[in-house]
């Protein structure tokens, strides 16, 4: 491999300096097996910056009481700050209403909410959910159990050889039986950035509604979900450098006002008797329970925090690890890089010539490198690319060269330990 020249200098740019915003994660200072922490895996789970852990921490020690409910001082406190933080997040995701954004556990309990309350609300027996071969089992298996209820049918848009999404194909599916599109809008095992706008154009000409799963998206790119022309966008607040148990959906006003209850029990209510029940106004009606406060709270630290980094600077960074990494890996003999996407996140995910992805996750974890080897929850996908699995490297705004020169050096390692 021709060697990369890393100096630190070349990473402090007048904005960005990434060695003074790791100063802002307390774990990226640890060591594992005494060897310094190199974190790879941030498609699985991003790192929490400083300015998150004291939220919850000071939400616990000074404002800890339930929501909605109390009229002592501490639950305004706090009922103010978790409404605050759904204001945020209607910002954050440039929505015309905060009742438009319902706080989840995450990713997954939001696609499950609107695949089943939308899905009772507009399926019928014929009907066709179109969905494509690089969604996460999320986006899946959630409209399979709706389908199944409701006996409409699922269809596939395929992907090219780079990862990218068959438009003249997806053309092709859409009918007046189309109801609903659900795409990712970033691949969590492909890195491809998905055309969602042009997406949404095309599902329009049917009148279908449209889904995006933001898991992975949220954290490498603004999103305004206006401008997408998007029907509803789902995200996790673990991924954004938030905590885990909290997620978003947002949907259009009018579709969660007409969608049935996803859940029941105290606050989602106006009025119960025994004989029936009716709705608290939204988005309330799909809050069902005590919701995670501390959690919230923590989001829209996680918010500010990476608003105040700023996407501009992310993106400019995080291309340039891309191809960092891209130039180090691709140069490797016997290593495949599956998704080569022209529009493509920070995620580069390999297969190693004889030798298993479980293994080179194995040996590099040893010298304190983490990635993620297996399906990524992405079975169709590893099938459309002919693999079980793949390595996965995921990157994030606090990483830097010499963390993927390292990363590049230690596959060197793993293909000598198997020759
Ligand atoms: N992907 C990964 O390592 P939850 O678990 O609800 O926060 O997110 C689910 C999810 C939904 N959609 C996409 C595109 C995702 O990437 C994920 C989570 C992790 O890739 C865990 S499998």
């Amino acid at each position: 491999m021709t060697p990369l020249v890393s100096s630190p200098e070349q990473y402090r740019k007048a904005d960005f300096d990434v060695y003074r915003v790791r100063e802002d994660f307390p774990i990226l200072h640890r060591e594992v097996y005494g060897k310094p922490l190199i974190y790879l895996d941030n498609a699985a789970t991003t790192q929490k910056p400083r300015a998150v852990i004291e939220a919850i921490r000071r939400y616990y020690e000074e404002t800890n009481a339930n929501i909605h409910r109390g009229l002592h001082f501490l639950s305004e406190r706090a009922t103010e700050q978790y409404e605050a933080v759904r204001r945020k997040i209607q910002e954050f995701l440039g929505a015309s209403e905060s009742c438009e954004v319902v706080f989840t556990r995450g990713t997954t309990e939001s696609i499950n909410l609107v695949a089943s309350s939308l899905g009772r609300l507009l399926l019928q027996p014929g009907d066709e959910v179109v969905l494509t071969t690089m969604e996460h089992h999320s986006n899946i298996v959630p409209w399979q159990l709706i389908c199944s209820a409701t006996g409409a049918k699922i269809r596939v848009v395929p992907i090219n050889d780079c990862g990218e999404l068959c438009l003249e194909d997806f053309e092709r599916l859409l009918n007046p039986r189309t109801k609903i599109v659900a795409l990712t809008h970033v691949s969590n095992a492909l890195g491809t950035v998905n055309p969602v706008h042009q997406v949404v154009q095309m599902a329009k000409t049917v009148n279908a509604t449209v889904v995006v799963d933001g898991a992975q998206a949220v954290s490498h790119l603004p999103v305004d979900v206006r401008q997408l022309g998007c029907d509803f966008y789902a995200f996790s607040g673990h991924k954004l450098f938030g905590p885990t148990g909290i997620g978003v959906l947002w949907g259009r006003a009018e579709l969660l006002e007409a969608m049935p209850p996803y859940q029941g029990g105290g606050e989602m209510i106006r009025t119960v008797t025994f004989e029936e029940s009716t709705w608290a106004k939204i988005p309330h009606k799909f809050e069902a329970g005590t919701p995670p406060i501390a959690e919230v709270i923590g989001l829209g630290a996680a918010v500010d925090y990476v608003l105040q980094v700023g996407y501009a600077a992310i993106g400019e960074h995080e291309a340039a690890l891309l191809e960092r990494a891209t130039r180090a890996l691709a140069t490797i003999p016997g290593l495949r890089i599956i998704g080569n996407a022209r529009e493509k996140a920070a995620v580069v995910s390999f297969v190693l010539e004889g030798v298993h992805p479980h293994d080179i996750g194995t040996i590099l974890d040893r010298d304190g490198i983490a990635i993620r080897a297996g399906h990524h929850c992405a079975q169709p996908l590893m099938q459309r690319f002919g693999v079980a699995a793949t390595a996965r490297a995921s990157f994030a705004f606090y990483n830097t060269f010499s963390e993927v020169d390292a990363l590049a050096a230690g596959v060197e390692k793993v293909i000598e330990v198997f020759s």
